[in-house]
């Protein structure tokens, strides 16, 4: 019997499944000193400001767009700005584009207005990729913007021209450095672990540098932190953000940074979100609100498929404007920011191709940037044709309407006691919406114009009534 009760407890015990998120009134199964330092979401103002971004534009800008993905007449399979970390490429030829690196065209001031023109409202800026190149005059590095011919600082241009547009500015940073020798990817020896002391060093005085010379960014995006060598790191990471969050309060961090002690990576043993986000989303969306478990959480997305950096081929699948305002829409619907990659070019242009997709979705915010401003999950379950949003405290759900139904009839199931007092489009008028009451809160809103060239916006103004069952249920 006592065997029988100790499996029992045993299996119990070690049962207990580690999930990957749970809610907040959940008890933790592990005491860590390492874990996630607040349950739930943060409710500051600069949080709150985060939340209602809704679009955002990533760069990613180094000296890998000089190459642009080929390298002796080649075309490299990856990424562009991975092509460092390419057999055909000696390492110290790559290094020496350094020499190279001047570009005339770079006009900060023109990237921020095309983001501006677009719709973005944060932009996050490479400051250092994996190659370890620079984008600042950094002190602790002679692998920088201050040894090439250009020798300007990128990063205070990039930083000053968004503010003036209004544009909060995050600066992306990777903790691999293929350039330092002392990088490790796992620790072994005495040797590496010496080294390693020396890179987190490095790593540190870089970002209190960082943080130092751009005092008014709002943000850090990590990047190369999933190797064993950090994530072995928990006491020193979390010590880190720790001495970054005291420099600059309010300061917002995903929770791609530091794992846990036991080496858990954005979710905690205890499946607690560590950092102020989820930074998880990497080309790809979450299909419903389930799958973000309340946490913030924002998508980053590449143009084609999986191309960052630069790359002159522009090959594969390359996503419509039409797309990407469908996933822009997809996102706020379930709570979450899109953030859209450019790469410009080695001359410091932004590629036409880019610059008129950019400019193709700032023509649709423009008409409809109220549905995605400051609005997320509406509550109401999703039908076919798109994506509600919804603004906190209004009475108006947005319908983004992606997918026009060839029977006719935009779905509505309202919840119990809200019904729809009011309908109109937000831009094209021609559209003239009717209401057709189908079921208990339920509706079909029919279109008079059925020709779609993008997608569209219809405003349900909603009101607050006592509901009773009009329409009754089947019995089975
Ligand atoms: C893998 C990887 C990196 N993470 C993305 C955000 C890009 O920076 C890509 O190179």
């Amino acid at each position: 019997m006592k065997h029988i009760i100790l499996s029992f407890l045993f299996f119990t015990i070690i049962s207990i499944p580690a999930k990957s998120q749970q809610p907040a009134a959940q008890k933790d199964t592990f005491v860590l000193v390492h874990g996630a330092h607040r349950i739930g979401k943060r409710t500051d103002a600069a949080m709150q400001r985060w939340r209602g971004y809704g679009l955002g534009q990533f760069i990613h800008w180094g000296l890998y767009a000089i190459p642009g993905g080929e390298w002796n007449g080649k075309q490299y399979n990856g990424a562009a700005e991975w092509l460092r970390s390419w057999g055909e490429v000696r390492k110290s030829a790559y290094d020496s584009l350094i020499y190279q690196f001047n570009p005339i065209k770079f006009d900060a001031t023109e990237w921020a207005k095309i983001a501006k023109q677009m719709g973005a409202r944060y932009v996050t800026f490479t400051t250092k990729h994996h190659d370890g190149f620079c984008m600042w005059p950094s002190k602790y590095s002679n692998f920088t913007v201050a040894q090439s011919p250009y020798k300007k600082d990128i990063v205070k241009q990039v930083v000053d021209a968004y503010e003036k547009e209004g544009i909060d500015v995050y600066l992306y940073f990777s903790i691999m450095d293929w350039h330092n020798p002392d990088w490790r990817y796992d620790i072994k020896t005495t040797e590496d672990s010496i080294a390693f002391d020396r890179f987190k060093k490095y790593t540190r005085n870089q970002l209190i540098e960082l943080l130092t010379r751009y005092p008014t960014i709002k943000g850090l995006w990590f990047d190369g932190t999933w190797d064993k060598s950090w994530v072995k790191q928990a006491a020193f990471a979390d010590s880190l953000e720790t001495e970054m969050r005291k420099i600059h309060p309010g300061i917002i961090i995903g929770s791609r940074f530091r794992a846990d002690e036991n080496g858990k990576r954005h979710f905690d043993s205890n499946g607690r979100l560590m950092g102020d986000y989820e930074q998880g989303w990497e080309r790809k969306i979450p299909n419903k609100i389930e799958d973000v478990h309340g946490n913030d959480w924002d998508c980053v997305m590449t143009i084609p498929e999986n191309q960052w950096g630069y790359n002159k081929a522009w090959k594969g699948h390359i996503k419509t404007p039409n797309e990407l305002i469908e996933m822009l829409a997809k996102c706020v619907s379930l709570s979450g920011n899109f953030v859209l990659n450019f790469g410009p070019k080695g001359d410091g242009s932004i590629r036409k191709e880019e610059a008129d997709i950019a400019r193709q979705i700032g023509d649709w915010m423009k008409e409809n940037s109220e549905a995605i401003y400051d609005c997320g999950y509406a509550g109401l379950p999703k039908q076919d044709w798109g994506y509600f949003t919804k603004k906190d405290s209004a009475n108006k759900i947005y319908m983004i309407v992606c997918n026009v139904p060839v029977s006719d009839g935009l779905r509505v199931d309202a919840p119990k006691g809200l019904t729809i007092a009011k309908t109109y489009p937000l831009s094209d008028t021609s559209l003239q919406p009717t209401v057709e009451e189908i079921g208990n809160n339920s509706y079909f809103i029919h279109l008079k114009h059925k020709e779609h060239k993008k997608p569209f916006v219809i405003v349900l103004e909603t009101k607050k009534e006592k509901s009773y069952n009009k329409y009754e249920d089947a019995k089975t």
